[in-house]
This record gives structure tokens, C-alpha cells and sequence, in this order.
């Protein structure tokens, strides 16, 4: 055995390991269990007596200065790829921050909760529903007649099994009339969907309807609490009138309409509540009388902001969403 050329041999490996994990592979070679230096030891009892011990000595002296340079390496070859790694990962704190640009509640949230806020602080609670009804409770409930043009496949979305898109939010007041008796005031803001589309008209909207039930509730309180409703909307006193109209789920009905630019501008539908519509959902329309509203925020919205196209709250377009920020 030339130990001179094995040592030679295997310092040179251990000091020329490209990585850490060469490193590691060469030094178990060499001086793992199993490794060449290991072997060459336990292979020492075969040598004639007088070379056992010098190779022994050489041997042992040999494994001593790779377990040197073994560590050596391996704290230089460790100390390297932490700095290269400190390199690729190391960020520019001079850089620019990216801008965050906080978003916007859209016109339409903001008109509903504002109609939403006023009739709150009058005492109502804000009910929601599902959007996809039944016949029952979009019409049926409603007073609404089996031939009335609005159940008319050319109006309605019509789902599977006799569901509906809801065309009003009135199903909300229905609902809450079967579970809760009165009193009740409530305020139901949502979606609601008819088949139309053209200038003034979109095949989703939003609608905000109101309902008060109790012992004595009476026209003269509806006609105070909307002509309230809308001064404070528009911030100032406003012309209104109310004029007869007819629903079917009210009697007697009446529309309101504001003086606006000369003319006179239709902005909500009221009325008192039909008894066969509170007797239908369990109310006793000979102890409990009721009146309702329905308007249309995009409307409302309209009329406030000056915006004169309703397909711009749909567009998404980000010019005119950022003007009510
Ligand atoms: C129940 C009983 C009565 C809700 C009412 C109107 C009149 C009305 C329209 C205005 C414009 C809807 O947004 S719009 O298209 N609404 O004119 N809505 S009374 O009456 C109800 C609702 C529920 C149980």
C-alpha cells in the first residue's frame, strides 16, 4: 500500500468538493464506516509485523488531518452558499413601494344604505331573502292574479320545478309576515330580476321596499314618514305629490312623484297593505292594518348624482365608479 499517493489522493478530493453534498459523499468514501481508510485499518493484522505498525501510525495520522480538512471545507463551502443565497434573495429597500389603491363602495351599496340608514333610525330592521323563489311567494302571496301580464313568461326568469328569479323584494316582506307577527317594520333592500333590457331598463336591479304592520297603521303616517324620507334624501324640501295608482298587493295605492327640472318625476310606489294579502300569511287583516313602498335605488341614484345613462352602474367602467369616492 502506497499511503504517500493515497493521502495525496484524498486530500485533494476533500479540498477540490465542489458543494457540500460532494464534500459529504467524498468523506464518507473515505472515512466512513465502511470507507477506504476505515478498510485499509482493519485490513492492518494481514501486514508482516514490522510495516503493522508505521502503516497503522501513518494511517491514523492520515485520517486526523482529512477529519481537518474535512471541516475546514465544510465551513468554507457552508459559509459560500449562505452568501449566495443572502445575494439572490437580498431585496432593495430603495425600490418603490407598490400603491395600494383602496377601493370604493359602489353608487348603488351607498344609495341602499343610505335609504337603508334612514329608515333604520325610524326603527326598521333590514331583512333579506333569497333570490330565487317560488311562484307562492313572488306572486301568488301577493295578491297577484293568475293572469296578471308580470307572471308572463316574457317578464319572468323562470328556473326549474316552478322557481323564479324574484322580480320584487316583496317575497322578503311575505316571509317575515309568516314568522314574525306584528308589530313589524322592516326595510328589504336586494336584487331583484325582470326580462328587460333597453335604455332605462336592465335584466338585474335593486329595489328597497318597507313594510310597517300594526294595530293603527294608517296612510296619513305613510305619507308623513316617505315625504320625510325623500326631503332628507335630496337634502332639501322637495315638491312631491301623491297620486293615485293601483297594485294589486295594495288598497288603496298611490305613486309619488317629485317636481324635478319643471316637470313632474315618478320616484316611488306606495300603499296600504290588501287584507288578503295579510290574512294569506297569517296576519288578521280585521285587528292589523299595513302599509308598503317600493322604490328603486339605481333611480334614486340617478336622480341625486345627475347620471344620465342606467347601464353606466353595470359597466364596471373604473372612470365612473372612482367620481363617488
Ligand atoms: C307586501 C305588501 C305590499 C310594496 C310596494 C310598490 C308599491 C312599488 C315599485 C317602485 C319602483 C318597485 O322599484 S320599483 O320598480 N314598487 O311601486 N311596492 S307598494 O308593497 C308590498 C310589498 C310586500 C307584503
Amino acid at each position: 500500500m502506497n499511503i504517500s499517493s493515497l493521502s495525496k489522493k484524498s486530500k485533494s478530493k476533500l479540498k477540490s468538493a465542489k458543494d457540500l453534498r460532494a464534500l459529504e459523499e467524498n468523506y464518507i468514501n473515505l472515512l466512513g464506516r465502511n470507507g477506504e481508510i476505515n478498510l485499509l485499518l482493519k485490513n492492518l493484522g494481514g501486514l508482516p509485523q514490522n510495516q503493522r505498525k508505521k502503516s497503522g501510525k501513518a494511517l491514523n495520522e492520515l485520517k486526523s488531518s482529512l477529519e481537518i480538512i474535512f471541516r475546514s471545507r465544510r465551513d468554507y463551502l457552508k459559509e459560500k452558499s449562505f452568501s449566495e443565497e443572502l445575494k439572490r434573495d437580498s431585496l432593495d429597500v430603495s425600490l418603490p413601494g407598490v400603491k395600494d389603491e383602496p377601493g370604493t363602495l359602489h353608487p348603488v351599496t351607498s344609495t341602499i344604505m343610505e335609504i337603508s340608514d334612514f329608515f333604520v333610525s325610524m326603527g326598521f330592521d333590514v331583512h333579506s331573502g333569497p333570490e330565487a323563489e317560488t311562484e307562492y311567494y313572488n306572486f301568488e302571496a301577493l295578491n297577484i292574479p293568475e293572469d296578471h301580464p308580470a307572471k308572463d313568461m316574457h317578464d319572468t326568469f323562470y328556473l326549474d320545478n316552478g322557481v323564479l328569479l324574484r322580480t320584487h323584494t316583496s317575497p322578503v316582506q311575505i316571509r317575515t309576515m309568516e314568522k314574525q307577527g306584528p308589530p313589524i317594520r322592516i326595510i328589504c333592500p336586494g336584487r331583484v330580476y325582470r326580462k328587460d333590457s333597453d335604455l332605462t331598463h336592465t335584466p338585474m336591479f335593486h329595489q328597497v321596499e318597507g313594510l310597517v304592520i300594526e294595530e293603527n297603521a294608517s296612510f296619513s303616517v305613510l305619507k308623513g314618514m316617505l315625504s320625510d324620507f325623500i326631503n332628507n334624501f335630496f337634502g332639501k324640501e322637495m315638491d312631491l305629490r301623491f297620486r293615485p295608482s293601483y297594485f294589486p298587493f295594495t288598497e288603496p295605492s298611490a305613486e309619488v312623484d317629485i317636481k324635478w327640472k319643471k316637470g313632474w318625476l315618478e320616484i316611488l310606489g306606495c300603499g296600504m297593505v290588501h287584507p288578503n294579502v295579510l290574512d294569506m300569511s297569517g296576519i288578521n287583516s280585521k285587528r292589523y292594518s299595513g302599509f308598503a313602498f317600493g322604490l328603486g335605488p339605481e333611480r334614486m341614484a340617478m336622480l341625486k348624482y345627475d347620471i344620465p345613462d342606467l347601464r353606466s352602474f353595470f359597466e364596471n367602467d373604473l372612470r365612473f365608479l372612482k367620481q363617488f369616492k
